[in-house]
């Protein structure tokens, strides 16, 4: 596809290393005498920066002149991971790359491993974002993404003695992918007061005023389609004192510390991403940084929009303004504040336009990560923004008692203002009456979500308003470059590498599950991806695993809802079946490697426990002579993006076993099922329409479903419930210390045995280990195996985020690609 457009820069090896010597030499200042690979990725980076940069100022352009609507994706978190590899594929230019690198005397994945992961994201959320940018722009989408740009990424993860360990994640020191854009920078305000004043024409306008000035400005970031030479942008805003603000006089007048001071407090606003991932803490300083984000992006955009002189009713013809969750919700408000402060609109016109504009996308139905701000926090921080949420929903409240009058209880229900003590603005409903779709991400969750949380707002507004966008992910990433020699034996396979931006292409796989050859690459392949995860195990832990083994993963943030107790309960309960089986018995059985992986938010105790319990059976199992191979239990520190693309390939079997109805989709379900690994899960998510696609035979279900829950949990509350047997005896070994110090894990099993067992572990436990027991079963045949492996990767075309981002495209944001004139 790249042939077809003329993209300036270099295209032969040559070439590549004269430009990857002139910027080790002079942008980098550098000896070639003393190049790491730490200079090569660098001047490696900068070449291929220069490629983009081209096509970016191009792609610009050409939306600029385009007189067409654009997508703005508004999200807090944006996990991007590493950039060079992926710019090196969607360019086209791996192979050029690769042979001028090892004439440079380098091996190209050592210098790509030098990269540090952009990890502006905690989980699934903001992995999303980055994969539809990417889906955005290989489908010529005129689309820009917004969002801060942390000094801090989500910390770093280390295990120490079996703990979890936050370190920073400073990765500014050299970062070739942005660029900082000082002449765009946007005052923003916080705090102050609302007056009334009469204008010229006798009308009344309201003014906000006082308080204090914060500077965002513009760093942007490239973002390379596949195959096509549109270069979008991403935009993340950094906050810095403002010039007017900054304290002169302070400075000068010799208080240098305290005029210091102003300045940090203002850098502080972007400094740190919130690492909580579903929980939301209320914090004043999470408040600022969305409010700072969503004016400057609100602002950017608005003028953009005002340079076409068109007028204000052609607003939402124009844009349209994605919100990632609820973290950008003031960005309707200050729309409105524009509209109607600034620019003079009527309050009806301008609210017409905003719900015409925005849409919202829900991604959690658990209760404490919906977003609530105090009232009092707002009136301060915020005056006048409040006045106009009191205002939206004064309107909205007389419209439900005008439409159900003799509901009164209906108004207590859906009224954005919680009346607690102190009050809450409740922003998912904000969200939802200030949008016009609003999308839940897997059909469960989007059902769910429709009789749950905004089952008042189905009926005030009818079902329309709601709809579901399955959440994907980009194949460019989590196949082609996790992946890359499957990829290859894909393509060999299909023709061509056209299933990269076509993804159901992949069902004509099925036409080879006769073919030996290839079912022995397949195989092969699996083989090499886990013996390089072992060796990654091997370098970062010192224990060795048997790549034969059935390589079990799960890896994904900790949360109880997630299940990884679970998880380790039953490899628990797996370690005491093994010990007490006689010699033949444990000749019949696969070895198994149990990996799991992932951060837990530093504040969350029990996601810390569950991690230390899964250290400390590793810990034991691991030096158990008498298990040897057959089971291994394996901690990876610092999951993140880089390492999901050496894990994802390597999976055999992979969990994703959350309470059914809990987890809204789940999107690692759907890399793992791309690249060749079976999964065992509950009827959640995404899983379901994994399910649909590959077929029941093909995945390991397992537990009680979404519907019975409430009455499961109500069991347990009205002690209606006996503990699972097996699980009891799990608990023994704990309580007897087998695992080291039982106290440190009293919580987590009395969080089962005593409090509740709220998220059913002991309800789906013995499910879980019989279904275990299924898939061990399975592996046996590793013919079965293999052809079952085949046939889902063959079918899981639906999942690629290409599809998603045409859904909203047409169905929500009503906007055309923009392709390059060829
Ligand atoms: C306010 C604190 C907070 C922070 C992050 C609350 C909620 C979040 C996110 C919405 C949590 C999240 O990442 N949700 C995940 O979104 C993915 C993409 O849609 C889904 O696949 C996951 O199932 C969902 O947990």
């Amino acid at each position: 596809a790249w042939k077809k457009h003329s993209v300036q820069g270099f295209t032969t090896k040559d070439q590549f290393e004269d430009e990857t010597v002139r910027h080790i030499e002079t942008t980098l200042a550098r000896s070639l005498f003393n190049c790491d690979e730490l200079a090569a990725y660098s001047g490696a980076a900068l070449a291929f920066r220069d490629r983009l940069i081209i096509e970016w100022n191009k792609t610009q352009q050409r939306q600029t002149f385009a007189d067409q609507k654009r997508v703005y994706y508004l999200s807090l978190e944006f996990l991007m991971g590493r950039a060079l590899d992926n710019a090196m594929l969607n360019v086209g230019l791996k192979d050029v790359a690769r042979a001028g690198l090892k004439d440079l005397g380098f091996r190209i994945e050592d210098v790509i491993s030098q990269e540090h992961d952009a990890a502006l994201g905690n989980g699934g959320l903001g992995r999303l974002a980055a994969c539809f940018l990417d889906s955005m722009a290989t489908l010529n989408y005129p689309a820009w993404g917004y969002g801060l740009r942390y000094r801090y990424g989500i910390f770093k993860q280390e295990i120490v003695d079996g703990y979890q360990v936050e370190v920073p994640d400073y990765w500014l020191d050299f970062n070739p992918w942005e660029f900082p854009r000082h002449d765009i920078t946007v005052d923003i305000q916080f705090y102050g007061y609302v007056r009334k004043e009469k204008d010229e024409d006798g009308k009344t306008v309201t003014i906000w005023e006082g308080g204090e000035i914060v500077d965002a400005v513009a760093y942007d970031v490239p973002i390379p389609g596949y195959g096509t030479a549109t270069t979008n942008n991403l935009r993340l805003w950094s906050s810095k004192a403002s010039k007017g603000e900054f304290d002169f006089q302070k400075f000068n007048s010799g208080e240098y510390e305290g005029s210091v001071g102003d300045q940090q407090r203002a850098e502080t606003i972007s400094a740190v991403l919130y690492p909580n991932d579903n929980l939301e803490r209320g914090k004043e300083l999470r408040l600022k940084q969305q409010y700072f984000w969503c004016a400057a992006s609100l602002f950017d955009i608005v003028r953009r929009f005002k340079k076409t002189k068109k007028p204000w009713s052609k607003f939402s013809d124009m844009v349209a303004i994605q919100l990632n969750d609820t973290h950008p919700t003031l960005a309707i408000v200050e729309m409105q504040r524009i509209l109607v402060d600034i620019e003079g609109l009527d309050w009806a016109e301008a609210w017409s336009i905003v719900q015409g504009t925005f849409s919202y996308a829900n991604h959690t139905v658990m209760p404490e990560a919906l977003e609530k701000w105090s009232v009092p926090l707002m009136q301060n921080l915020l005056p006048r923004h409040l006045q106009i949420i009191y205002e939206v929903n004064s309107q909205f409240l007389q419209y439900v008692e005008k439409t159900f009058p003799k509901d009164r209880d209906m108004l207590r229900r859906v009224s954005i203002i919680e009346e607690s003590q102190p009050k809450m603005v409740r922003m998912a409903y904000l969200a939802t009456i200030g949008s016009h779709k609003v999308n839940g991400v897997a059909e469960l969750h989007s059902d769910l979500i429709k009789t749950t949380i905004f089952k008042d707002f189905v009926t005030i507004y009818g079902p329309d308003k709601f709809t579901n966008v399955t959440n994907g992910i980009t194949p460019r990433r989590w196949l082609h470059q996790a992946n890359p020699k499957l990829s290859e034996l894909i393509a060999s396979k299909l023709g061509g590498y056209d299933f990269l931006t076509d993804l159901t292409k992949l069902n004509k796989l099925e036409h080879f599950l006769d073919d030996a050859d290839f079912k022995k690459e397949w195989q092969e392949i699996k083989y090499a991806n886990k013996v390089r995860l072992a060796q990654h195990i091997k370098d970062t832990t010192g224990v060795s695993v048997n790549p034969k083994a059935l390589f079990d993963i799960q890896v994904k943030r900790i949360h109880e809802y997630k299940r990884q107790q679970l998880n380790i309960l039953g490899v628990i309960h797996r370690y005491l079946t093994i010990k007490a089986m006689s010699p033949e018995e444990r000749k019949k059985l696969a070895p198994r490697v149990s990996i799991f992986g992932g951060k837990a938010a530093p504040g969350y105790w029990m996601a810390k426990t569950v991690i230390h319990l899964v250290c400390s059976v590793g810990e034991v199992v691991n030096n158990d002579k008498d298990i040897g191979d057959l089971l291994k239990v394996i901690y990876i520190e610092d999951y993140n993006v880089s390492k999901a693309e050496i894990i994802t390939p390597a999976s055999d079997i992979s969990e994703h076993i959350s309470t059914a109805g809990t987890e809204a989709s789940g999107t690692s379900n759907m890399k793992f099922v791309l690249n060749g690994g079976l999964i065992i899960g509950t009827c959640d998510g995404a899983n379901i329409e994994i399910t649909r696609e590959i077929g029941e035979s093909n995945i390991f279900l397992f537990g009680n479903l979404a519907e019975d829950v409430e009455d499961l949990r109500h069991a347990h509350t009205y002690g209606d419930f006996q503990l699972d047997p097996d699980l009891n005896k799990v608990f023994e070994a704990i309580k007897s210390g087998r695992f080291g110090d039982a106290g440190r894990f009293s919580a987590l099993c009395n969080s089962i045995i005593e409090h509740g067992d709220y998220y059913l572990v002991s309800d789906d436990f013995n499910s879980y280990v019989k279904t275990h027991e299924l898939v061990d079963e399975a592996y046996k045949d590793q013919e079965a195996w293999l052809e079952k492996c085949i046939t889902s990767v063959a079918r899981m075309g639906f999942f690629s985020s290409d599809r998603c981002i045409q859904e909203y495209a047409e169905m929500i944001w009503n906007v055309e690609p923009l392709p390059p004139k060829e």
